[in-house]
Formats: structure tokens, sequence, C-alpha cells
């Protein structure tokens, strides 16, 4: 188990969101959040940590952007990498630094990482065929080509990775290939690009992962590399034919670009070295303990291909550990930045103004850390309604209200302990090695739960002893409940410091003090009597159904959005004869009432004047329209269909309505006001 080793410095990186929208509750949960808890509890132990971040600029992904807007890969980077770092920004992550591999310290950086190992002849040079559109003129790689995944059938794979399975692609592993900028099949054209040949690095990596941390990293990152390296270790081509990108570093190689795969881990590097000048003691130092926080779709790039990049290089340390999380979904449905189907944080930020921590608490508490796992507005609500707000908050106010009004807001005195008394005290020493042990071993959801779990030791210790009852009778009992509840607030306020910064700050101006040290975590005098206390106020607000409301609105209107973006027409039925067709009898009809049919969901009741009769028709329309809506307009109407009864109901006769993408139905009407009867040819 890696963490009996100790380290003399930490080096976190998280992973580089492509600069190419905004980034989502799924990078929160997967990656910032844990990554921003892990760091603050290092800090918080006065160990010598960095946090690195930054935003992934190049490849396809941010080509196709702004292909699809009209404008520069530059333009789209430089307008999201503000987004991205201005909303991290406000949400707490603390990174050390957020830097850009747009950036020519980047590319000077990686260009010389190029350089080393093509100089090593760590590449293999390989001329190949590789799909070419003659339309665009453009070699198709990565996202540029979509098609079947031959793993799992995902018909919309890209050339580089299936979204689905997870599965690395080489573009010409794809069936039915098509290119994602012409729609047309690619033809083959030969092409020269230099590999990473990981084969050679097979056993190392059997050393290194299978054998060496088979108990320290989690089973779902473990899993994945032993699948990997058991399946065979392919050669991996470190370069594009793309004209955005770490230019290589060669004679006569222009149009070609460092893969992003290959230059976007060296991101890493590059930001220490704009951090520091000392740099290198984080990435070559054996002392050093390299940490990267990253999703699943990432677990190869990190564990297996950067690595092997670091082992060629040959002055690089490796990670020590990569606590990747499983995917986080939204209402049931995977989050996705195409369909638009996720909870932005700029968004949440603009919603939720001040509630950074309640999204921090919510994300934790329910992180995907060994199974995907779901986000839904209503848990959200309810974990901020009935624990921070019920558990957390109501401790914290009550200790801090009922000073305020026995004691003038100052610390009372301690007393004569009760057998109670000196159980919690007990209890509290207790709480400092649950969560450490859970932070050394990024278990955050476990670290989270125990740090609440002093929150309800402290509403047990006030509900039990009942100091608001015992004032009339024990001022000095009352006292010391007061007083023991006060500590249990104010290590409260350091341990809960990694993951709710913003309300921790929030109980230091209340206890009035400055920040605890972590080491005094577990002690029962954190706070002096006599000590005057600040003015209590409420730590967490209720979240209204209104506010949730909005959210799942929101979704809804996404959702539809998204069926009529997907709308694809169904073919036509099969044909039918002329005399068939000429056997129905549609006429145009007056809507003359309408009611919604009790008990009944979908069915609405109509009168109808034919304009040869008037006539009852049951139709199921209720859930599209108010019946107010519906008198008096005119509808085309199938008059000769066989009456059938329908909830009681004798029907004569059917609607014609149109279903849209979005699944509503609609009237079909006459372009205007014609006599009723009139035959629909
Ligand atoms: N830009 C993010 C992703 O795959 C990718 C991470 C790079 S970390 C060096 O979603
Ligand atoms: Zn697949």
């Amino acid at each position: 188990m890696n963490q009996a080793k100790t380290f003399e410095r930490y080096t976190v990186t998280t992973a580089l969101p492509y600069a190419n929208g905004p980034v989502h509750i799924g990078h929160l949960a997967g990656v910032y959040v844990p990554a921003d808890i892990y760091t603050r509890y290092l800090r918080a132990r006065k160990r010598d940590v960095i946090l690195i971040g930054g935003s992934d600029e190049h490849g396809v992904p941010i080509t196709i952007k702004a292909r699809n807007e009209g404008t520069s890969p530059q333009a789209v980077v430089d307008k999201y990498h503000t987004i991205i770092k201005d909303s991290f920004q406000e949400f707490g992550i603390s990174f050390d630094i957020y830097s850009r591999t747009s950036n020519p310290m980047h590319h000077q950086t990686a260009s010389e990482f190029f350089t080393k190992l093509y100089n090593d002849k760590a590449f293999e040079e390989k001329s190949s065929d590789q799909y070419f559109d003659e339309e665009t003129k453009m070699f198709l790689a990565d996202r540029y080509i979509t098609g079947t995944c031959p793993h799992c059938g995902f018909e919309k794979a890209y050339g580089d990775q299936c979204e689905k399975c997870g599965t690395s692609l080489n573009a010409t592993d794809l069936i039915n290939p098509k290119s994602a900028l012409s729609g047309n099949p690619p033809v083959m054209k030969q092409t020269k690009h230099w590999y990473l040949p990981l084969n050679r690095y097979e056993s190392w990596l059997r050393q290194w992962i299978i054998d060496g941390h088979k108990h320290d990293w989690r089973p779902n990152v473990y899993g994945q590399c032993k699948s990997w390296i058991d399946g065979g270790l392919q050669a991996r081509a470190v370069t594009r034919d793309l004209d955005w990108g770490v230019k290589v570093p060669l004679e006569n190689t222009q149009g070609k670009v460092l893969y992003v795969w290959f230059d976007a881990p060296i991101g890493y590097i590059s930001a220490t070295k704009e951090l520091t000048p000392h740099w290198e003691k984080y990435w070559k130092d054996s002392q050093t303990k390299l940490v990267h926080f990253i999703g699943k779709d990432n677990i190869v790039f990190h564990c297996i291909i950067f690595p092997a990049m670091l082992k060629a290089e040959g002055s690089y340390i490796m990670p020590d550990n990569v606590p990747s999380n499983e995917f986080l979904n939204l209402e049931g449905d995977k989050i996705s930045t195409s369909r638009n189907w996720a909870v932005w944080l700029h968004e949440y930020l603009r919603d939720f103004e001040g509630k950074q921590d309640v999204l921090r608490y919510v994300l934790t508490a329910n992180a995907p850390e060994t199974k995907d796992n779901d986000f839904t507005w209503k848990d959200f609500q309810t974990r901020n309604n009935s624990e921070l707000v019920a558990i957390l908050g109501n401790f914290v106010n009550r200790a801090l209200v009922l000073t305020q009004k026995y004691f003038n807001g100052k610390v009372p005195s301690v007393n004569a302990l009760s057998t109670q008394d000196q159980e919690v005290i007990a209890e509290i020493a207790t709480f400092p090695q649950r969560i450490e042990d859970a932070l050394e071993n990024y278990r955050f959801r476990e670290a989270l739960r125990e740090l609440m779990n002093l929150a309800r030791l402290g509403n047990k210790y006030l509900a039990d002893t009942e100091p608001w009852k015992l004032i009339k009778t024990d001022e000095n009992r009352v006292a010391t409940i007061l007083n023991i509840s006060l500590q249990i607030v104010a290590n409260l306020s350091i341990l809960g410091d990694p993951f709710l910064p913003f309300s921790m700050e929030k109980i230091r101006q209340m206890l009035n003090i400055s920040a605890l040290e972590w080491e005094k975590a577990g002690q029962a005098q954190l706070l002096l009597q006599g000590h005057q206390l600040g003015t209590p106020s409420l730590l967490f607000e209720q979240i209204d159904d209104a506010a949730i409301e909005v959210q799942l609105q929101r979704l809804q209107d996404t959702k539809k959005a998204n069926q009529l973006l997907q709308f694809q027409a169904q073919p036509a039925k099969e044909s039918v004869a002329f005399e068939d067709f000429g056997k129905m009898d549609i006429r145009v009809a007056t809507i003359l009432e309408a009611e919604k049919v009790a008990k009944t969901k979908k069915l609405m009741k109509l009168t109808v004047d034919t304009g040869f009769d008037k006539r009852t028709v049951v139709s199921g329309i209720a859930e599209f329209f108010e019946p107010e809506q519906l008198i008096g307009q005119q509808v085309n109407m199938l008059v000769n269909l066989a009456p059938r009864e329908i909830k009681g109901i004798l029907s004569q006769g059917m609607i014609l309505l149109a279903e849209d993408a979005d699944g509503k139905l609609v009237l079909i009407q006459p372009a205007r006001a014609v006599k009723n009867g009139s035959e629909v040819k």
C-alpha cells in the first residue's frame, strides 16, 4: 500500500478539459472536486503540493467546433478557456496554475519532449495508408472520421476512441467509415507518421502496474489497465495530418502536428514549468507523489501511454495513483455536450449564486467512485435540505444561537463533565484519523460521510442534553454543554475545509476565529472560555421546489429540442390502391364542444358539426389541448370510420392530427375557413 511511503511533495494533476465548451457536473464530479478536496487536505497538513490544471486546446474536437461555428480554432479556445477558467475559480477549484496548451511554453516543452524521444530512437517511423477525404482534401483522424466500433457495434465511434465502450481505436479499425466533414466514405492515401511502440514497454508495464499497483489502484482502473496490457499493446501514432496543434519539430513535416493525446499530458509538465523554476523536483524526484485525477475514458492515456512516454524519456517519475472516477449521469441519461444534456458549471453558478458548497457536497456525496452514478435535481434538493440545512447547518446554528442567548455570545466555562460529555469528547478525537484515512486513500464519499457524522454527533448531544430546558435550573450544566458543542463546531471548521471551503469560512466568521491548524483537529479546547463569538447566521438555505422546477423544465426543453434535431421522418408505409384511398371519406368539420373525459389523461370528448350532421368523437388529444383551444376550430375528420365505444362513449369518426418530432399532436386544418362538410380529396 503506497501511502505507507512518505513523500516530500505532491504533484496533483487534473485532466485538461477540451476548450470547446464549458465544464459540466460530470467533469466536476469525476475530476475537479475530488482533486480539489485532496489538494486542500494536503495543504491543510502542510504538505508541499501543487494542483495543476489547464485547457486542452488542440485536437479535432477544437477544429470541428471551429468549423461548425465558422470561426478559428484559436477563437474557440480563447472563448472557452476563459469561461472554464473563470468558472473553476468561482467554484473554488484551487489550482496553483490553470494554464493552456496553445501557449508558447507548452509548444516548446512538447516539441523538446518529442525531439528527445526522436533522437533516442524511441519512435518507429512508418508510411501507411490513412483515410483521406477527397472533397475537403483532408486526412481523417480521430473525430474527423466516424464509423461502427468493431468491439461493441456503436455506429458513431470516432477514429481514435469509441465513446460507448471506451475502446481506443485506430481509424482503420472502423467499420463503414465516413468522413465527419463531407459525409462521404473516405479513400486511402499514403502518409508518414511516427509511432510510439507501446509493445516495447509491455513487460515494464506489467511489472509496474499489474504487479505493483494491484492493491492501491482502484479496481476499475487496475482492471482496465490489465485488460489493455493482456490484450496486447500496439504501436500508437503520435503525429497527425492536421494544421492545428504543436508542429512536428522535424524537417519536411509541413501539415503535421503532434497527436493531441501526445501533447496534452505534457501540458501538465509545461504548466508546472510556468508555475515554478523548481519544476523538475515535482516531476523527476522520487520523493514526489504524482497523482492524476481523470475520468474513466482517460485511463489508458494516463496509465499506459503517458507513462510509456515518460519512461522512454527516462528522467521522469511515474504516477503513484490515478484515482479515476466512473461516469456521472444526469436524470438517468448520459451527460452529453453535443446534446446539451448537462448542468453547466457557469450556469449553475448563475442560478444558484453563493451555493458552490451545495454542489461540491452533492457531487462528493454522490460521486461515481466505483460505479456510474446519477445526478438528479430532486436528490440535489433533498441533500441540501435534509443534510446540509437539517444536520450541519442546524447544529452550528443551535450551538451559536443558544450561546448568544444564554451567554451573550461568549464561550462559556466547562464545569463538571458527565459520562456523556466524556464520551462525546473522546469521540471528537477520533474524527481526524477517520477523515485522514479516507482522504489519503481517495475515498472522498466516505470522508465526507465522516464529516457529517461529526455534525450528527453534535446534534445528538444537544438533543440528548436539552440545554434549552436545563437553562432554567442549571446554568453551569448548560455552559458545559454549549462549550463542548462549540468545540465540535470549531472541529467542523477545520475538518470540513477541504470539502466545503466557502461554508467553513462562514463558520470561522461566526466563531470569530482565523483558520485553525489541521493538527489541532480532534481537540475539545479549541475555543477558550470567554472568547467572543461573531454573529450567528444561517449556513445553508432551503432550496424550494420552484428552483428545482426551473432546472427540470430546462432539461425538458433540451430533450424536446434534441427530439426535433434528431427527428428522422419514418419511411412511407406500403402503397395502397387508389380505390382503397377513395373509400375514406374525409371532411372539414367544426368543433362545437370539447370536454376532457373524466378519469382519463389523454381523452377529449368532442361534439363536431360535419356539415351534414352533428356527432360525438372521442380523440386522444387531452394532453396537448385545453377544451377552449378546440372550440370553434375547423379540422379534417374521417367521417366514415366505423363507430366504436371508447370509455362508454360512442365515437363516430376520427380527427386527423400530425405528431411532431417531440411527440406533440397538432391539428390538421384547412388553410382558410371552408364550409363544414367540404370533402378533402
Ligand atoms: N482533453 C479531456 C477528455 O478526454 C482530455 C483530457 C486531456 S488530459 C491530458 O475529455
Ligand atoms: Zn465500442
